[in-house]
Parts: C-alpha cells; structure tokens; sequence
C-alpha cells in the first residue's frame, strides 16, 4: 500500500520509521535540543541517513503541562526547518500541530503529511486538513494534554479507542479527506494508564483491522518509566523492544527518536521473519 504524501510516495507495505524532530525548548525528552535551524536540519539529516522515511516536526510540546504556544511563536519555530529540509532532503516532512493555521502555513511550506494529536477535534482542523489535500494522521486522546492523565478510565480501552478512530475517519471522509490519506493511531500515553497502553499495543491487531494504516508512537514514553523505573535518557532499548511488537501486531508506521538503532532493530527482524 502507498501513501501518497505531497508529491511523495511511501510504501507501506512494511513499516517505514517517522523520525522525531522537535522544535521546541520545552520538549519532554530532549528538551529543545534542536531548537536552531542548522541543528535541526542536521538532526534530520542524520535520521534520514539512518533509515527514517519521515521527519515529524513539532513547535509545541505535547507533554502534559506543557507552555501553551501561540500560533505566530509556532510557525516562526516550525516554517523555516520545513522550508530548508524540503529543499535540501528528498523525505516526507510531518507537520505535528493541532493548529489549522500552522496545518495549513506548514503544507504550503511543504510538508507532505498533517500529525494531528487532537485527532482533527475542531470544525476547523477538519476543514484545514481537508483543504490541504495530504495524508492526516487521526490520534486518540482521552482528555487534554493537559489533564489527559488524571485517572483515565475506559470500559474497554481497545473497542472504545477503535471506535472513536473508525467514527473520526468517518467524519474525515463525509468532509472530503479521502479513505486513501487516512492513518490512525492509538495515542499511547494520551489519556492511558500503563495498563490501558498495554492492552493497546498487545491488541493493536484489532486497531489494524479497521482498514486504515496505524501508526505506533511509544519511544522514550513515560510507560517505561513506569514498568522498568528508568529515566528519559535511558529509555532507548525499551523504545525498540516496544517498535518491535508494534511492527509485529501491524503497525506501519513507528515514530521514534533513536532512529537508526531502531531502524536497524525493525530490518534484522524483518529479515529474520522472511
Ligand atoms: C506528537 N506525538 C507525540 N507522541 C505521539 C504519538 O504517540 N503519536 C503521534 N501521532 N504523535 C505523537
């Protein structure tokens, strides 16, 4: 399965790895490491050499608690690393926001591809993304990232966040975003409990099922911190044990920061398996 992003094709039919690259001086794990424009393309470059096939760009942490950015502050951190990485690299750049005007400023810019973490919760965000005409990344999240973590609870974590995705694409479709530019994610770490984030990635087959490209983001996630008591910076080897099972229960696309240790995990298994 291809996924046309912008121009640019990415084949799907195993799973290509999303590199992170936030912009911001607050983010949870590398905490605005790449915040210059010359850092931040080498650090896209360097995941690109190391086997990313996209480049998620983010400008407002999503940590919970995080500073609330304002749209200007945004596209002054964002534009400017999309621009120079569209020029100079052939790669598919991801526009992590949940702002319609930074969806739309960061198409035109060029990315290729809208990561939404609200799951295109506004009339707004909706219509952005549609105009836009590139692939929208639809995640769960139970409350704000705000909030997101005071006692989540679910009935059924799977079926519920299966069905809050097969609705909101859906609702993509009835607005013009096509069956064929839709993935979905279940937001590991947005509203979970180490336990619901278990349940999700061990039935991710379920999630799969529904016909749309999954995506998986759980590198240097706060579950590991609680099942293995490890710090931040110490989360990497978990990370790709997690990429690892997600690639296996289906998903196809693994947004990661330790790209090239997890890009070489994903293809040893790979070819162990064929
Ligand atoms: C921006 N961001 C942080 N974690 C994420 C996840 O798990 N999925 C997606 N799509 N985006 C994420």
């Amino acid at each position: 399965m291809n996924l046309d992003c912008g121009g640019k094709s990415l084949d799907l039919s195993r799973a290509v790895i999303m590199g992170v690259l936030n912009v911001t001086p607050d983010s949870f794990s590398d905490g605005g490491l790449f915040l210059e424009l010359d850092q931040a393309c080498h650090q896209a470059e360097y995941m690109l050499r190391s086997g990313a096939e996209i480049i998620d760009i983010g400008g407002e942490s999503t940590r919970p608690g995080a500073e609330e950015v304002s749209i200007e502050e945004e596209l002054n951190r964002v534009i400017p690393v999309i621009e120079k990485l569209t020029r100079e690299f052939d790669c598919v750049v991801s526009i992590d926001t949940s702002k319609p005007d930074v969806m739309t400023e960061a198409v035109n810019a060029g990315a290729g591809l809208i990561n939404d973490v609200c799951g295109l919760k506004t009339t707004q965000s909706m219509q952005a993304a549609a105009a836009a005409a590139v692939p929208v990344c639809i995640m769960h999240m139970q409350g704000t990232p705000r909030t997101m973590q005071q006692s989540p609870v679910y009935d059924d974590v799977v079926q519920e966040v299966k069905s809050f995705l097969v609705d909101k694409a859906q609702e993509c479709q009835r607005n013009g975003i096509d069956k064929a530019r839709i993935i979905i994610d279940p937001g590991f770490g947005f509203g979970k409990t180490v336990d619901h984030n278990l349940s999700l990635l061990n039935h991710l087959d379920v999630l799969c099922d529904a016909g749309y490209p999954v995506l998986a983001g759980l590198s240097r996630k706060s579950m590991i911190g609680h099942l293995l008591g490890l710090p931040v910076e110490e989360r990497m080897a978990p990370s790709i044990a997690l990429a690892i099972k997600a690639m296996q229960n289906g998903a196809k696309i693994i947004r990661a920061h330790d790209v090239k240790e997890t890009h070489d995990a994903i293809r040893m298994i790979e070819a162990l398996e064929q």
